[in-house]
């Protein structure tokens, strides 16, 4: 069976509607038949700063939200990162393998610091990416389904795995980026030549998996396009039509050219009105189940229990692997 790892950040109070298209759409259809981890990522999570009610609430709900879409704690293992010091472990072994200049190329550390400034953007925010290579290498993934934008990161992992291998011996898999071409990047409804992101600074281009269906079908019809009129994917000339094309074909798995023929002569609106129900008649009971879920707060901390003690058979492993090769006297805690 093949070994599968992802993860998400507790960053925002719902999940939105990229990280579903982007990566857990794919985690729901892979923890059939492979041996699937799925980590809520909290201690990523810490490199912006966060009210300690908040974060625990966010990582909760993000439990909830992914069990509503789909996740089935008996069919994959899903659990929180920060329960597992091993991830802390092995991170800062990859510190120590990585290159500064490497680790300052990321994009997404370039982005970040840059919208904020150097003052105010911490060195977690710069290790991450060696935090997360930590996170997939400590499974022995071959597959990480992520987004576009986390393509560098899951490169990255792979310069790691095969550097501290030719170096200390073939420790770690070495994992392959499991990114779906068609719903890869889901850009802003305001700004569809970015991507839709938690940390977007204005919430109207982004649909929020728990917000009501009223909410969400107006963020719809109030998306950007331009001035012409046909229903026709072309992401140059017509990024926002491009997007609302992509998002409706995604989740209800029309291809883009049927969708452009049933919506030839017809506008805008009619248009965005059909993507409008697509996506509110989908996540509306995602948003229901997850209310249901949110209330029996002992019964998703036991299944997060359950998933970190299964986590941690794997993960003790590999440190012990990784502990031996790189010649660490072993204490009594790695002794097994
Ligand atoms: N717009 C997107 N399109 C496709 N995939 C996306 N992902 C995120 N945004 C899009 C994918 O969702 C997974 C989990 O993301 P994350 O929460 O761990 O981190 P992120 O990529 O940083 O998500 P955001 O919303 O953009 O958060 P902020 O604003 O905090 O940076 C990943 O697999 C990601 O690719």
């Amino acid at each position: 069976m093949k070994r599968i790892l992802s993860g998400i950040q507790p960053t925002a109070d719902s999940l939105h509607l990229g990280n579903y298209l982007g990566a857990v759409k794919q985690w729901v259809e892979l923890q059939e038949g492979n041996d699937a981890f799925y980590c809520i990522v909290d201690l990523h999570a810490l490199t912006i700063e966060t009210d300690p009610a908040i974060l625990r609430r966010r990582t909760l709900a993000a439990a909830a939200q992914l069990i509503a879409i789909g996740l089935d704690p008996k069919k994959c293992t899903l659990f929180v990162q920060s329960h597992l010091s091993e991830h802390n472990q092995l991170g800062w072994i990859f510190e120590c393998i990585t290159g500064f200049g490497e680790a300052s190329r990321m994009t997404q550390f370039k982005d970040k610091s840059a919208k904020s400034g150097s003052d105010r953007t911490v060195v977690g925010l710069f290790t991450y990416p060696i935090l997360q290579a930590a996170d997939i290498l400590l499974y022995q993934a071959n597959s990480v389904p992520v987004g576009e934008d986390q393509r560098q990161h899951i490169e990255l992992t792979r310069d790691l795995a095969q550097r501290f291998n030719a170096k200390y011996g073939p420790v770690f898999t070495i994992p392959d980026a499991h990114i779906i071409k068609s719903a890869a990047k889901i850009n802003d409804l305001q700004d569809p030549n970015s991507k839709m992101s938690k940390s977007a600074a204005s919430n109207s281009g982004v649909i929020d998996i728990l917000d009501s269906s009223d909410v969400n079908a107006k963020k719809i019809k109030s998306a950007v396009t331009d001035t012409g009129k046909d229903v026709k994917f072309d992401e140059k000339n017509k990024p926002g039509i491009s997007n609302l094309l992509t998002i409706h074909s995604a989740l209800s798995g029309k291809s883009i050219t049927s969708l452009e023929n049933e919506f030839a002569g017809k506008g805008y609106g009619d248009f965005k009105g059909a993507v409008a129900e697509v996506v509110t008649s989908f996540f509306a009971p995602v948003k229901a189940r997850t209310e249901e879920l949110l209330k029996d707060e002992q019964s998703l901390l036991s299944i997060l229990e359950e998933g970190s003690a299964k986590a941690r058979e794997v993960a003790a492993k590999t440190l012990k692997k990784t502990y031996d090769a790189l010649g660490l006297v072993p204490g009594s805690q790695l002794k097994g």
